[in-house]
């Protein structure tokens, strides 16, 4: 009898082929340079299409060869798992901190000059000292460790002596290389800011209100892209911080190998920012050369006039002085350096108060709860009106007349209450509540499920969403109104030519005439193609509404099932139903629109200025053979998606509700259903799986 050798050597694994290896180091080395294309230099060089399929390739070698995998790879940026927490590292040389000048005037860099020449003790008649001047980004300092050129630990500032392991995080940043070419030194800290764009913060906080209003547990939105990317820098699992979407910026070096164990020698600060750009480091395109303080007071002012329409916020500029000897000679006082100084602009976050809480209408009939402020001058300008954009947002901040808050503002975005010091509070101010009428038209304001805002119904009569509607009555695909378009749209309005919908079928020639840049010929033109829209057809007129959620196809769908405009203003919400494009939410919001007076009204004004269309008989229905039948989904169906099995569904006469009752039909049940499908069995409702329900679906029309 044999026995297993368990000493033998496991069967090795087959060598990978010379053209693999090569194949392998050209996919990383094309990706590194598209990425860098991409994410640095905001250069692209292929379609993403491409780079997607290079990576795919690259993906597909390296799971055939897992022995060829290393961590630089382009594929390795989001590999690790989550930590228990993160590990200290002591920084070789302390990460320093920047003397602040508060002044924001110009004479902040005339006393950081006036110092430097004194510290050199330089005459009057010397020539103005070079200067570099820099971005002072709002993000959080880090440190980028590079062995051998791969990119081996990222550390936070911390104490400046101790920071933490943020390696995995850090990796995810795509503007970060995790290689660098082959002429860097054997050991190079790179020193920078990690920040968060506006446009990532702002997509991010509106994820994050979307989860709000679907009920997510635990989730917030972020006060400011820097709290944002310090969160992500700080997440334990490295997957939720490339979600973040973070950015770096390079400003300067720790360690690095000395010129004499074959490191690089720079004279100036400007030369060392010009190689780090050199190996794939992003360093701010503003960065300039300054010589003496009024080249700095110059620089100050134009990125203060810039400031607004930068992708990312910055509290202030920094000036360096130039030469690394002078620097050396200058030194440095309590952890900061005596050659450099942060010149402040204007805070981008103040503290006022709320004087009231107005519902702003949108064009779109979206209301929107906006903080009434005591007026502050906050990122450069007087602000006296923050949104709080929902009644979520609103709530879950709790902000209440009276309040001491603080308001952001910050680039073109709209300010912004972040927070509420709720120790200021005036006792007893009641908890804000959204109204539940339009405050503009008197109009109801609905929210729908799973909808974060509120929505005036008045959408014909409102006038805030007057020049919507009257654009979109006029689109070509509506009740066409040909060359009636926006500009056109927001003099008649804003001159107050027309106030309604039907006004527009009022208008006379002078009346048209008399507009700004109307030619005669362009007004007989308009009157002419409104005479022509006097006639069009149901579905086009009902599309012309504006109700919400009725699009082309269900307004041509109402009007083939009821044939007459007054069948379709009348119906239930049961029969609105029976319409085969017509769930429960379509049904709510056509029923809501017509139990609006106001829009009532608009409509038998727009058949009293002669708006016609051809009537019909209503459709003859066949039964659909879900009526009357109520579904819970749970559970991960094979082959349809929850809202595709919800759609099919109702498209076939029967709804789907959230819960379990006695009064459900049929629990479709998919992978890993839960509590549903427990109380089901419980209640003897019956439990089907979606071949079951694709059969009973196969009775259905269409
Ligand atoms: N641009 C820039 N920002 N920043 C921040 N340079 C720069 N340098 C810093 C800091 C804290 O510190 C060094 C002067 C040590």
């Amino acid at each position: 009898m044999s026995t297993p050798d368990l000493f033998a050597s496991p069967t090795p694994a087959p060598v990978p082929p010379a053209s693999v290896i090569e194949r392998i180091a050209a996919l990383r080395a094309e990706l590194d340079l598209h990425a860098h294309r991409y994410y640095v230099l905001d250069e692209p060089s292929i379609p993403d299409a491409e780079y997607d399929r290079l990576f795919k390739e690259l993906q597909a070698l390296e799971a055939a060869y897992p022995e060829l995998l290393t961590p630089d790879s382009p594929t390795q940026r989001v590999g690790g798992k989550p930590l228990a927490q993160f590990a200290s590292v002591r920084h070789r040389i302390p990460m320093l901190s920047i003397r602040t000048e508060t002044d924001t005037e110009a004479t902040g860099a005339q006393n950081f000059d006036l110092r430097v020449r004194k510290e050199l003790a330089l005459s009057d008649s010397s020539p103005p000292v070079e200067y570099v001047a820099e971005l002072k980004f709002d993000g959080l300092a880090m440190s980028l460790r590079y062995e051998n050129g791969i990119l081996v630990q990222a550390a936070t500032r911390g104490d400046g002596e101790v920071g933490e392991d943020v390696t995995q995080n850090i990796r995810t940043i795509r503007q970060i290389p995790l290689r660098l070419p082959a002429d860097a030194p054997p050991v190079l800290e790179v020193r920078g800011e990690v920040y968060m764009r506006r446009d990532e913060f702002e997509a991010l906080n509106e994820r994050q209100r979307e989860k709000i209003a679907q009920g997510a547990k635990g989730e917030k939105t972020f006060v400011n892209p820097r709290n944002a990317a310090a969160g992500g820098v700080r997440q334990l699992d490295p997957a939720i911080a490339a979600q973040r979407r973070l950015s770096f910026f390079a400003y300067g070096v720790g360690e690095i190998t000395p010129p004499g164990e074959g490191g690089p020698a720079f004279d100036t600060h400007f030369e060392l920012l010009m190689t780090l750009k050199k190996w794939g480091f992003p360093v701010a395109a503003q960065t300039r050369l300054a010589q003496g303080a009024t080249e700095l007071i110059a620089f100050h002012q134009t990125i203060g006039q810039q400031r607004d329409q930068l992708p990312y916020d910055i509290d202030g500029v920094v000036y360096k002085v130039n030469s690394l000897a002078l620097q050396r000679r200058m030194g440095f006082v309590s952890r900061e350096p005596r050659w450099a100084v942060a010149h402040k602009y204007p805070a981008q976050e103040q503290l006022t108060t709320v004087q009231a809480i107005d519902i702003q209408v949108g064009r779109t009939g979206k209301l929107t709860p906006v903080a009434k402020l005591a007026p502050v001058f906050v990122g450069g300008v007087t602000v006296t009106n923050a949104t709080l954009h929902n009644e979520d947002e609103a709530r879950r901040k709790d902000v209440r007349v009276g309040d001491t808050v603080i308001v952001r503002r910050a680039g073109d975005v709209i300010p912004e209450v972040v927070s509420v010091r709720l120790d200021k509070r005036v006792p007893g101010a009641p908890q804000f509540s959204m109204p539940r009428q339009c405050p503009v038209c008197g109009s109801a304001a609905v929210r729908e499920e799973g909808e974060a805002d509120y929505r005036c119904t008045g959408g014909l009569f409102c006038a805030a969403q007057r020049k919507e509607a009257i654009l979109h009555y006029a689109h070509k695909r509506a009740v066409e109104v040909e060359g009636l378009g926006d500009k056109l749209v927001e003099q008649l309005v804003d001159t107050g030519v027309i106030r309604t919908l039907p006004d527009l079928y009022r208008l006379g020639f002078t009346a048209l005439a008399s507009l700004d840049r109307m030619a005669e010929k362009s007004a007989n033109n308009l009157i002419e193609a409104l005479e022509k829209s006097r006639h069009t057809t149901l579905p086009r007129f009902v599309f012309g509404l504006g109700i919400r959620h009725v699009g082309e196809a269900t307004a041509k769908a109402l009007a083939r099932h009821f044939g007459q405009l007054d069948a379709i203003m009348d119906a239930t919400e049961e029969q609105l139903l029976e319409v085969a494009d017509v769930g429960p939410i379509v049904a709510k919001s056509i029923r809501t629109f017509f139990d609006q007076p106001h829009n009532r009204e608009v409509v038998e004004q727009l058949r009293a200025c002669g708006v016609t269309w051809e009537e019909g008989a209503p459709a003859v229905v066949a039964p659909r053979p879900l009526s009357g039948k109520t579904f819970v989904i749970t559970g991960t169906l094979p082959g349809l998606s929850r809202d595709e099995a919800k759609d099919r569904i109702e498209a076939a006469g029967g709804k789907v509700a959230g819960s379990v009752s006695k009064k459900t039909d049929y629990v479709v049940a998919g992978a890993e259903a839960g509590s549903k499908l427990v109380k089901a069995e419980a209640l003897g409702v019956a439990v089907i799986d979606e071949a079951a329900l694709l059969a009973l679906l196969a009775a259905a029309p269409g």
